[in-house]
Protein backbone atom coordinates (compact mmCIF):
# COMPACT_ATOMS: atom_id res chain seq x y z
CA UNK A 1 0.00 0.00 0.00
CA UNK A 2 1.17 3.79 -0.56
CA UNK A 3 1.65 6.69 1.65
CA UNK A 4 -1.15 9.26 1.59
CA UNK A 5 0.32 12.57 1.57
CA UNK A 6 -2.10 15.65 2.38
CA UNK A 7 -0.40 18.13 0.04
CA UNK A 8 0.09 15.72 -3.00
CA UNK A 9 -2.84 13.36 -2.70
CA UNK A 10 -2.22 12.04 -6.50
CA UNK A 11 1.78 12.16 -6.07
CA UNK A 12 1.77 14.68 -8.78
CA UNK A 13 5.85 15.24 -7.98
CA UNK A 14 6.37 11.10 -9.69
CA UNK A 15 4.75 12.71 -12.32
CA UNK A 16 7.24 14.64 -13.45
CA UNK A 17 10.76 14.58 -15.37
CA UNK A 18 13.86 15.43 -13.75
CA UNK A 19 14.51 18.76 -15.96
CA UNK A 20 10.64 19.72 -14.87
CA UNK A 21 11.19 19.39 -11.49
CA UNK A 22 14.62 21.27 -11.47
CA UNK A 23 12.71 24.41 -13.33
CA UNK A 24 9.77 23.98 -10.47
CA UNK A 25 12.30 24.07 -7.67
CA UNK A 26 14.26 26.75 -9.49
CA UNK A 27 11.04 29.06 -9.82
CA UNK A 28 10.17 27.65 -6.10
CA UNK A 29 13.36 29.23 -4.19
CA UNK A 30 12.75 32.34 -6.18
CA UNK A 31 9.40 32.84 -5.33
CA UNK A 32 10.02 31.95 -1.90
CA UNK A 33 12.92 33.98 -1.65
CA UNK A 34 12.83 37.12 -3.84
CA UNK A 35 8.81 37.50 -4.34
CA UNK A 36 7.00 36.26 -1.17
CA UNK A 37 9.20 39.19 1.10
CA UNK A 38 8.13 41.87 -1.51
CA UNK A 39 4.21 40.78 -2.08
CA UNK A 40 2.51 42.32 0.78
CA UNK A 41 4.06 45.95 0.68
CA UNK A 42 3.93 45.51 -3.47
CA UNK A 43 -0.04 44.75 -3.10
CA UNK A 44 -0.81 47.39 -0.39
CA UNK A 45 1.01 50.40 -1.98
CA UNK A 46 0.26 49.46 -6.00
CA UNK A 47 3.49 49.02 -6.65
CA UNK A 48 5.07 47.11 -9.55
CA UNK A 49 8.89 46.63 -9.71
CA UNK A 50 10.11 45.95 -12.57
CA UNK A 51 13.38 44.45 -11.61
CA UNK A 52 11.38 41.18 -11.20
CA UNK A 53 11.31 40.75 -14.74
CA UNK A 54 15.26 40.83 -14.73
CA UNK A 55 15.23 38.67 -12.12
CA UNK A 56 13.15 36.11 -13.82
CA UNK A 57 15.14 36.61 -17.13
CA UNK A 58 17.85 35.38 -15.16
CA UNK A 59 16.99 32.49 -14.22
CA UNK A 60 15.57 31.20 -17.32
CA UNK A 61 11.63 31.72 -15.93
CA UNK A 62 10.80 34.24 -19.10
CA UNK A 63 9.70 32.27 -22.41
CA UNK A 64 10.95 28.87 -21.09
CA UNK A 65 9.35 27.13 -24.16
CA UNK A 66 11.55 29.23 -26.48
CA UNK A 67 14.19 27.48 -27.96
CA UNK A 68 17.76 28.16 -26.71
CA UNK A 69 18.73 29.87 -29.73
CA UNK A 70 16.80 32.44 -29.20
CA UNK A 71 17.37 33.07 -25.56
CA UNK A 72 14.82 30.35 -23.69
CA UNK A 73 15.75 27.34 -22.22
CA UNK A 74 13.32 25.08 -24.49
CA UNK A 75 11.73 23.50 -21.62
CA UNK A 76 8.57 21.92 -22.07
CA UNK A 77 4.75 23.42 -21.43
CA UNK A 78 4.54 20.98 -17.84
CA UNK A 79 7.47 23.18 -16.96
CA UNK A 80 5.89 26.51 -17.77
CA UNK A 81 2.90 25.77 -16.12
CA UNK A 82 4.67 24.54 -13.15
CA UNK A 83 6.32 27.83 -13.15
CA UNK A 84 3.13 29.91 -13.27
CA UNK A 85 2.27 27.47 -10.27
CA UNK A 86 5.10 28.63 -7.80
CA UNK A 87 4.70 32.05 -8.90
CA UNK A 88 1.01 32.44 -8.34
CA UNK A 89 1.55 30.99 -5.11
CA UNK A 90 2.96 34.24 -4.16
CA UNK A 91 0.61 36.57 -6.42
CA UNK A 92 -1.63 36.53 -9.02
CA UNK A 93 -0.24 39.73 -10.29
CA UNK A 94 3.47 38.27 -10.43
CA UNK A 95 2.45 35.72 -12.58
CA UNK A 96 0.47 37.40 -14.93
CA UNK A 97 3.95 39.85 -15.35
CA UNK A 98 5.51 36.56 -16.16
CA UNK A 99 2.63 34.91 -18.27
CA UNK A 100 2.71 37.66 -20.49
CA UNK A 101 6.23 38.14 -21.18
CA UNK A 102 5.91 34.61 -21.91
CA UNK A 103 3.15 33.23 -24.10
CA UNK A 104 1.91 36.51 -25.21
CA UNK A 105 4.78 38.66 -26.46
CA UNK A 106 8.02 35.70 -26.72
CA UNK A 107 5.50 33.38 -27.94
CA UNK A 108 3.76 35.41 -30.87
CA UNK A 109 7.56 37.06 -31.83
CA UNK A 110 8.73 33.21 -32.18
CA UNK A 111 5.74 31.94 -33.70
CA UNK A 112 4.76 34.49 -36.06
CA UNK A 113 7.53 36.74 -36.43
CA UNK A 114 10.22 36.91 -38.84
CA UNK A 115 14.01 35.84 -38.16
CA UNK A 116 14.85 39.64 -38.23
CA UNK A 117 12.27 39.95 -35.16
CA UNK A 118 12.92 37.12 -33.12
CA UNK A 119 17.07 37.54 -33.12
CA UNK A 120 15.86 41.80 -32.25
CA UNK A 121 13.36 40.86 -29.41
CA UNK A 122 13.26 37.80 -27.93
CA UNK A 123 17.06 37.64 -26.34
CA UNK A 124 16.22 40.84 -24.65
CA UNK A 125 12.24 39.75 -23.49
CA UNK A 126 14.07 36.80 -22.33
CA UNK A 127 16.76 38.15 -19.85
CA UNK A 128 13.92 41.07 -19.09
CA UNK A 129 16.49 43.87 -20.48
CA UNK A 130 12.99 44.58 -22.34
CA UNK A 131 9.47 44.32 -21.08
CA UNK A 132 7.00 43.47 -23.47
CA UNK A 133 2.74 43.86 -23.63
CA UNK A 134 0.24 42.19 -25.21
CA UNK A 135 -2.76 44.56 -26.76
CA UNK A 136 -6.27 43.02 -27.60
CA UNK A 137 -8.86 44.01 -25.24
CA UNK A 138 -10.69 47.42 -26.34
CA UNK A 139 -12.90 49.43 -24.57
CA UNK A 140 -15.70 48.27 -26.62
CA UNK A 141 -13.92 44.87 -27.39
CA UNK A 142 -13.66 42.66 -24.37
CA UNK A 143 -14.67 39.33 -25.13
CA UNK A 144 -15.87 39.50 -28.35
CA UNK A 145 -12.37 41.04 -29.98
CA UNK A 146 -13.58 40.95 -33.36
CA UNK A 147 -15.44 43.80 -32.59
CA UNK A 148 -12.07 45.82 -32.70
CA UNK A 149 -11.83 49.01 -34.13
CA UNK A 150 -8.21 49.86 -34.07
CA UNK A 151 -6.88 50.05 -37.80
CA UNK A 152 -3.19 49.60 -39.71
CA UNK A 153 -3.49 51.96 -43.08
CA UNK A 154 -1.07 50.66 -45.29
CA UNK A 155 1.44 53.55 -46.00
CA UNK A 156 4.46 53.59 -49.02
CA UNK A 157 6.86 52.62 -46.11
CA UNK A 158 4.66 50.85 -43.80
CA UNK A 159 1.56 51.63 -41.69
CA UNK A 160 0.04 53.81 -39.19
CA UNK A 161 -1.54 52.28 -36.53
CA UNK A 162 -4.49 54.37 -34.53
CA UNK A 163 -6.66 53.18 -31.98
CA UNK A 164 -7.34 52.61 -27.98
CA UNK A 165 -6.55 49.75 -26.15
CA UNK A 166 -7.25 49.08 -22.85
CA UNK A 167 -6.96 46.76 -19.20
CA UNK A 168 -3.17 45.49 -21.02
CA UNK A 169 -0.98 44.24 -18.58
CA UNK A 170 2.56 45.72 -18.14
CA UNK A 171 1.81 48.87 -21.05
CA UNK A 172 2.68 51.70 -18.41
CA UNK A 173 6.38 50.40 -18.24
CA UNK A 174 6.86 48.42 -21.50
CA UNK A 175 9.01 48.92 -24.09
CA UNK A 176 7.66 46.49 -26.60
CA UNK A 177 4.17 45.96 -27.71
CA UNK A 178 1.99 43.02 -29.53
CA UNK A 179 -0.83 44.98 -31.00
CA UNK A 180 -3.66 43.52 -33.13
CA UNK A 181 -5.12 45.99 -35.49
CA UNK A 182 -7.66 45.76 -38.38
CA UNK A 183 -5.46 46.21 -41.32
CA UNK A 184 -6.99 47.49 -44.47
CA UNK A 185 -4.31 46.07 -46.62
CA UNK A 186 -5.75 42.39 -45.66
CA UNK A 187 -8.98 43.62 -46.36
CA UNK A 188 -10.01 44.14 -42.47
CA UNK A 189 -8.40 41.45 -41.51
CA UNK A 190 -7.00 41.16 -37.85
CA UNK A 191 -3.02 41.35 -38.24
CA UNK A 192 -0.47 41.43 -35.13
CA UNK A 193 2.47 44.43 -34.85
CA UNK A 194 5.24 45.19 -32.84
CA UNK A 195 5.37 48.75 -31.45
CA UNK A 196 8.38 50.05 -29.28
CA UNK A 197 8.31 52.64 -26.40
CA UNK A 198 8.95 56.22 -27.93
CA UNK A 199 7.01 56.04 -31.14
CA UNK A 200 5.37 59.20 -32.07
CA UNK A 201 1.95 59.01 -30.92
CA UNK A 202 2.42 56.06 -28.58
CA UNK A 203 0.76 56.70 -25.30
CA UNK A 204 0.47 54.01 -22.13
CA UNK A 205 -1.52 55.59 -19.26
CA UNK A 206 -1.99 53.56 -16.26
CA UNK A 207 -5.00 52.72 -15.14
CA UNK A 208 -4.95 54.04 -11.36
CA UNK A 209 -6.94 52.34 -7.96
CA UNK A 210 -7.54 48.37 -9.18
CA UNK A 211 -8.39 46.42 -5.83
CA UNK A 212 -6.86 43.31 -7.24
CA UNK A 213 -3.98 42.01 -8.91
CA UNK A 214 -2.12 45.46 -7.61
CA UNK A 215 1.04 44.82 -7.65
CA UNK A 216 0.86 44.39 -11.83
CA UNK A 217 0.69 47.37 -13.75
CA UNK A 218 -1.93 47.83 -16.16
CA UNK A 219 -2.66 50.70 -18.33
CA UNK A 220 -4.06 51.83 -21.48
CA UNK A 221 -2.35 51.53 -24.91
CA UNK A 222 -3.44 54.78 -26.91
CA UNK A 223 -2.32 55.21 -30.35
CA UNK A 224 -2.70 58.18 -32.45
CA UNK A 225 -1.34 57.60 -36.08
CA UNK A 226 1.43 55.72 -35.16
CA UNK A 227 3.58 55.39 -37.86
CA UNK A 228 5.95 51.86 -38.25
CA UNK A 229 7.83 50.39 -40.62
CA UNK A 230 7.00 47.06 -42.94
CA UNK A 231 9.24 45.17 -40.48
CA UNK A 232 6.44 46.12 -37.63
CA UNK A 233 4.01 43.50 -38.99
CA UNK A 234 3.98 39.88 -37.71
CA UNK A 235 4.39 38.62 -41.24
CA UNK A 236 3.08 34.77 -40.61
CA UNK A 237 -0.35 35.06 -39.36
CA UNK A 238 -3.50 36.55 -40.24
CA UNK A 239 -7.06 36.64 -38.26
CA UNK A 240 -8.48 35.96 -34.63
CA UNK A 241 -6.03 32.51 -34.53
CA UNK A 242 -2.79 34.68 -34.01
CA UNK A 243 -4.04 36.43 -30.77
CA UNK A 244 -6.38 33.15 -30.19
CA UNK A 245 -2.86 31.10 -30.71
CA UNK A 246 -1.10 32.58 -27.63
CA UNK A 247 -4.43 33.28 -25.18
CA UNK A 248 -4.04 29.06 -25.70
CA UNK A 249 -0.97 28.84 -24.03
CA UNK A 250 -1.46 31.57 -21.45
CA UNK A 251 -4.49 30.37 -20.45
CA UNK A 252 -3.10 26.64 -19.67
CA UNK A 253 -0.84 28.63 -17.42
CA UNK A 254 -3.36 30.41 -15.63
CA UNK A 255 -4.93 26.75 -15.14
CA UNK A 256 -1.78 25.89 -13.04
CA UNK A 257 -1.34 29.09 -11.58
CA UNK A 258 -4.26 29.69 -10.01
CA UNK A 259 -4.27 26.14 -8.14
CA UNK A 260 -0.96 27.60 -6.73
CA UNK A 261 -3.12 30.19 -5.46
CA UNK A 262 -5.84 28.14 -4.15
CA UNK A 263 -3.19 25.88 -2.55
CA UNK A 264 -1.73 28.72 -0.63
CA UNK A 265 -5.13 29.47 0.83
CA UNK A 266 -5.50 25.66 1.73
CA UNK A 267 -2.59 25.98 3.16
CA UNK A 268 -3.09 28.46 5.37
CA UNK A 269 -6.64 27.59 6.47
CA UNK A 270 -4.89 24.26 7.79
CA UNK A 271 -2.60 25.39 9.54
CA UNK A 272 -4.80 28.51 10.74
CA UNK A 273 -7.52 25.65 12.01
CA UNK A 274 -4.51 24.03 14.04
CA UNK A 275 -2.98 27.31 15.58
CA UNK A 276 -6.41 28.46 16.76
CA UNK A 277 -8.47 27.44 19.53
CA UNK A 278 -12.14 28.23 19.82
CA UNK A 279 -14.28 26.29 22.68
CA UNK A 280 -12.08 24.35 23.80
CA UNK A 281 -10.17 22.79 21.14
CA UNK A 282 -8.26 23.37 17.27
CA UNK A 283 -10.63 24.61 14.81
CA UNK A 284 -9.32 21.86 12.52
CA UNK A 285 -10.87 19.35 15.28
CA UNK A 286 -14.58 20.58 14.03
CA UNK A 287 -15.89 18.42 11.15
CA UNK A 288 -17.83 21.21 9.88
CA UNK A 289 -13.71 22.74 9.37
CA UNK A 290 -12.57 19.35 7.97
CA UNK A 291 -15.09 18.81 5.24
CA UNK A 292 -13.86 22.02 4.08
CA UNK A 293 -10.38 20.75 4.11
CA UNK A 294 -11.03 18.24 2.36
CA UNK A 295 -13.48 19.83 -0.56
CA UNK A 296 -9.78 22.11 -1.30
CA UNK A 297 -7.65 19.26 -1.39
CA UNK A 298 -9.46 17.18 -3.52
CA UNK A 299 -10.33 19.76 -6.22
CA UNK A 300 -6.80 20.84 -6.44
CA UNK A 301 -5.70 17.61 -6.58
CA UNK A 302 -7.96 16.71 -9.50
CA UNK A 303 -7.30 20.01 -10.99
CA UNK A 304 -3.72 19.55 -11.09
CA UNK A 305 -3.56 16.75 -12.88
CA UNK A 306 -6.19 17.75 -15.10
CA UNK A 307 -3.80 20.77 -15.89
CA UNK A 308 -0.56 18.16 -15.92
CA UNK A 309 -2.78 16.39 -18.61
CA UNK A 310 -3.52 19.25 -21.17
CA UNK A 311 0.27 19.88 -21.22
CA UNK A 312 1.83 16.46 -21.59
CA UNK A 313 -1.04 16.96 -24.54
CA UNK A 314 0.39 20.58 -25.58
CA UNK A 315 3.96 19.37 -25.42
CA UNK A 316 3.36 16.20 -27.85
CA UNK A 317 1.11 18.55 -29.90
CA UNK A 318 -2.16 17.35 -29.41
CA UNK A 319 -3.75 19.69 -27.55
CA UNK A 320 -7.30 21.38 -28.44
CA UNK A 321 -8.15 24.60 -27.22
CA UNK A 322 -11.36 23.33 -25.88
CA UNK A 323 -9.07 21.15 -23.49
CA UNK A 324 -7.44 24.72 -22.15
CA UNK A 325 -11.08 25.94 -21.65
CA UNK A 326 -12.03 23.51 -19.77
CA UNK A 327 -8.75 23.74 -17.16
CA UNK A 328 -8.72 27.59 -17.38
CA UNK A 329 -12.89 27.59 -15.81
CA UNK A 330 -12.55 25.02 -13.76
CA UNK A 331 -9.46 25.30 -11.93
CA UNK A 332 -10.10 29.39 -11.64
CA UNK A 333 -13.67 29.26 -10.61
CA UNK A 334 -12.63 26.34 -8.01
CA UNK A 335 -9.29 28.52 -6.64
CA UNK A 336 -11.93 31.37 -6.56
CA UNK A 337 -14.15 29.24 -4.18
CA UNK A 338 -11.23 28.11 -2.22
CA UNK A 339 -10.14 31.35 -1.82
CA UNK A 340 -13.29 32.62 -0.31
CA UNK A 341 -13.61 29.77 1.72
CA UNK A 342 -10.48 30.09 3.23
CA UNK A 343 -11.00 33.38 4.26
CA UNK A 344 -14.59 33.02 5.57
CA UNK A 345 -11.93 30.09 8.04
CA UNK A 346 -9.33 32.85 8.93
CA UNK A 347 -12.10 34.84 10.45
CA UNK A 348 -11.66 38.64 11.40
CA UNK A 349 -7.67 37.59 10.87
CA UNK A 350 -9.27 36.64 6.93
CA UNK A 351 -9.37 40.52 6.04
CA UNK A 352 -6.51 41.59 7.16
CA UNK A 353 -3.25 41.92 4.27
CA UNK A 354 -0.81 39.89 6.53
CA UNK A 355 -2.25 36.72 6.60
CA UNK A 356 -2.86 37.08 2.69
CA UNK A 357 -6.01 34.77 2.05
CA UNK A 358 -8.55 38.32 0.66
CA UNK A 359 -5.15 39.24 -1.54
CA UNK A 360 -5.45 36.03 -3.51
CA UNK A 361 -9.05 36.20 -3.45
CA UNK A 362 -9.12 39.68 -5.05
CA UNK A 363 -6.55 38.88 -6.96
CA UNK A 364 -8.73 35.91 -8.38
CA UNK A 365 -11.69 37.93 -9.49
CA UNK A 366 -9.63 39.52 -12.58
CA UNK A 367 -7.88 35.74 -12.94
CA UNK A 368 -11.76 34.73 -13.62
CA UNK A 369 -12.44 37.20 -16.03
CA UNK A 370 -9.34 38.24 -18.07
CA UNK A 371 -8.13 35.03 -20.74
CA UNK A 372 -11.73 34.45 -21.41
CA UNK A 373 -14.36 35.16 -18.47
CA UNK A 374 -15.37 32.46 -17.00
CA UNK A 375 -18.99 32.00 -18.64
CA UNK A 376 -17.26 32.75 -21.88
CA UNK A 377 -15.20 29.24 -21.84
CA UNK A 378 -18.89 27.68 -21.04
CA UNK A 379 -19.96 29.12 -23.99
CA UNK A 380 -16.78 27.88 -26.11
CA UNK A 381 -17.20 24.62 -24.33
CA UNK A 382 -21.15 24.96 -25.14
CA UNK A 383 -20.28 25.38 -29.02
CA UNK A 384 -18.02 22.47 -29.13
CA UNK A 385 -20.33 19.76 -27.41
CA UNK A 386 -23.95 21.32 -29.51
CA UNK A 387 -22.44 22.79 -32.65
CA UNK A 388 -24.61 25.72 -31.78
CA UNK A 389 -22.32 29.07 -31.18
CA UNK A 390 -24.28 30.87 -28.11
CA UNK A 391 -22.38 34.00 -27.87
P1 LIG B 1 -14.36 32.33 -33.80
O1 LIG B 1 -15.25 32.46 -34.98
O2 LIG B 1 -14.61 31.28 -32.80
O3 LIG B 1 -12.85 32.18 -34.31
C1 LIG B 1 -12.27 33.10 -35.19
C2 LIG B 1 -11.00 32.47 -35.75
O4 LIG B 1 -10.09 32.19 -34.69
C3 LIG B 1 -9.86 30.76 -34.62
N1 LIG B 1 -9.84 30.39 -33.20
C4 LIG B 1 -8.76 29.90 -32.57
N2 LIG B 1 -7.53 29.61 -33.01
C5 LIG B 1 -6.65 29.13 -32.13
N3 LIG B 1 -6.97 28.96 -30.81
C6 LIG B 1 -8.18 29.25 -30.33
N4 LIG B 1 -8.45 29.12 -29.03
C7 LIG B 1 -9.15 29.74 -31.22
N5 LIG B 1 -10.44 30.15 -31.08
C8 LIG B 1 -10.85 30.53 -32.30
C9 LIG B 1 -11.00 30.12 -35.35
O5 LIG B 1 -10.65 28.86 -35.84
C10 LIG B 1 -11.24 31.12 -36.44
O6 LIG B 1 -10.22 30.96 -37.42
P2 LIG B 1 -10.50 31.24 -38.97
O7 LIG B 1 -9.23 30.86 -39.65
O8 LIG B 1 -11.67 30.38 -39.32
O9 LIG B 1 -10.82 32.71 -39.07
O10 LIG B 1 -14.29 33.74 -33.10
P3 LIG B 1 -15.38 34.57 -32.36
O11 LIG B 1 -15.19 35.98 -32.76
O12 LIG B 1 -16.74 33.95 -32.52
O13 LIG B 1 -14.83 34.37 -30.87
C11 LIG B 1 -15.59 33.95 -29.84
C12 LIG B 1 -14.76 33.65 -28.56
C13 LIG B 1 -15.66 33.77 -27.39
C14 LIG B 1 -14.22 32.25 -28.68
C15 LIG B 1 -13.55 34.57 -28.42
O14 LIG B 1 -13.78 35.79 -28.91
C16 LIG B 1 -12.92 34.62 -27.04
O15 LIG B 1 -12.18 33.72 -26.63
N6 LIG B 1 -13.13 35.74 -26.28
C17 LIG B 1 -12.42 35.99 -25.07
C18 LIG B 1 -11.44 37.13 -25.29
C19 LIG B 1 -10.20 36.97 -24.51
O16 LIG B 1 -9.83 35.91 -24.02
N7 LIG B 1 -9.44 38.06 -24.37
C20 LIG B 1 -8.20 37.98 -23.70
C21 LIG B 1 -7.43 39.26 -23.85
S1 LIG B 1 -5.72 39.10 -23.35
C22 LIG B 1 -5.76 39.00 -21.69
O17 LIG B 1 -6.74 38.95 -21.05
C23 LIG B 1 -4.44 38.96 -21.07
S2 LIG B 1 -4.44 38.98 -19.35
C24 LIG B 1 -2.92 38.34 -19.17
C25 LIG B 1 -2.37 38.39 -17.82
O18 LIG B 1 -2.20 39.51 -17.27
O19 LIG B 1 -2.00 37.26 -17.34
P1 LIG C 1 -17.22 41.93 -21.18
O1 LIG C 1 -16.84 41.22 -22.42
O2 LIG C 1 -17.99 43.18 -21.32
O3 LIG C 1 -18.03 40.92 -20.25
C1 LIG C 1 -18.78 41.32 -19.10
C2 LIG C 1 -19.54 40.11 -18.58
O4 LIG C 1 -20.43 39.64 -19.59
C3 LIG C 1 -18.66 38.92 -18.19
O5 LIG C 1 -19.19 38.29 -17.05
C4 LIG C 1 -18.80 37.97 -19.38
O6 LIG C 1 -18.65 36.61 -19.00
C5 LIG C 1 -20.21 38.25 -19.82
N1 LIG C 1 -20.41 37.99 -21.26
C6 LIG C 1 -19.72 38.49 -22.31
N2 LIG C 1 -20.20 38.02 -23.47
C7 LIG C 1 -21.21 37.18 -23.14
C8 LIG C 1 -22.11 36.36 -23.90
N3 LIG C 1 -22.04 36.32 -25.23
N4 LIG C 1 -23.04 35.65 -23.23
C9 LIG C 1 -23.10 35.67 -21.88
N5 LIG C 1 -22.29 36.41 -21.11
C10 LIG C 1 -21.36 37.15 -21.74
N6 LIG C 1 -6.55 42.31 -22.24
C11 LIG C 1 -5.51 42.33 -23.13
O7 LIG C 1 -5.72 42.38 -24.34
N7 LIG C 1 -4.22 42.30 -22.69
C12 LIG C 1 -3.89 42.27 -21.36
O8 LIG C 1 -2.71 42.25 -21.00
C13 LIG C 1 -4.96 42.27 -20.41
N8 LIG C 1 -4.69 42.32 -19.07
C14 LIG C 1 -5.72 42.48 -18.19
C15 LIG C 1 -5.43 42.75 -16.85
C16 LIG C 1 -6.46 42.99 -15.95
C17 LIG C 1 -6.14 43.34 -14.53
C18 LIG C 1 -7.81 42.91 -16.38
C19 LIG C 1 -8.94 43.16 -15.43
C20 LIG C 1 -8.10 42.65 -17.69
C21 LIG C 1 -7.07 42.46 -18.63
N9 LIG C 1 -7.33 42.29 -20.00
C22 LIG C 1 -6.30 42.28 -20.91
C23 LIG C 1 -8.70 42.38 -20.50
C24 LIG C 1 -9.51 41.10 -20.32
O9 LIG C 1 -9.11 40.11 -21.21
C25 LIG C 1 -11.00 41.45 -20.48
O10 LIG C 1 -11.37 42.19 -19.32
C26 LIG C 1 -11.85 40.22 -20.66
O11 LIG C 1 -11.60 39.59 -21.89
C27 LIG C 1 -13.36 40.52 -20.55
O12 LIG C 1 -13.71 41.60 -21.35
P2 LIG C 1 -14.56 42.84 -20.74
O13 LIG C 1 -13.85 43.28 -19.49
O14 LIG C 1 -14.77 43.81 -21.81
O15 LIG C 1 -15.93 42.21 -20.26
Amino acid sequence: MGKFDWADPFLLDDQLSEDERMIRDTAKAYADDKLAPRIIDAFQHEHTDPAIFREMGELGLLGPTIPEEYGGVGASYVSYGLVAREVERIDSGYRSMMSVQSSLVMYPINAFGSEEQKRKYLPKLATGEWIGCFGLTEPAAGSDPGGMTTRAKKTANGYVISGAKTWISNSPIADVFVIWAKSDEHDGGIRGFILERGMKGLETPKIEGKLSLRASITGMVMMDEVEVGEDALLPDVQGLKGPFGCLNRARYGISWGALGAAEFCFHAARQYGLDRNQFGTPLAGRQLFQKKLADMETEIALGLQASLRVGRLMDEGRFAPEMVSIVKRNNVGKALDIARMSRDMHGGNGISGEYQVMRHLMNLETVNTYEGAHDVHALILGRAITGIAAF
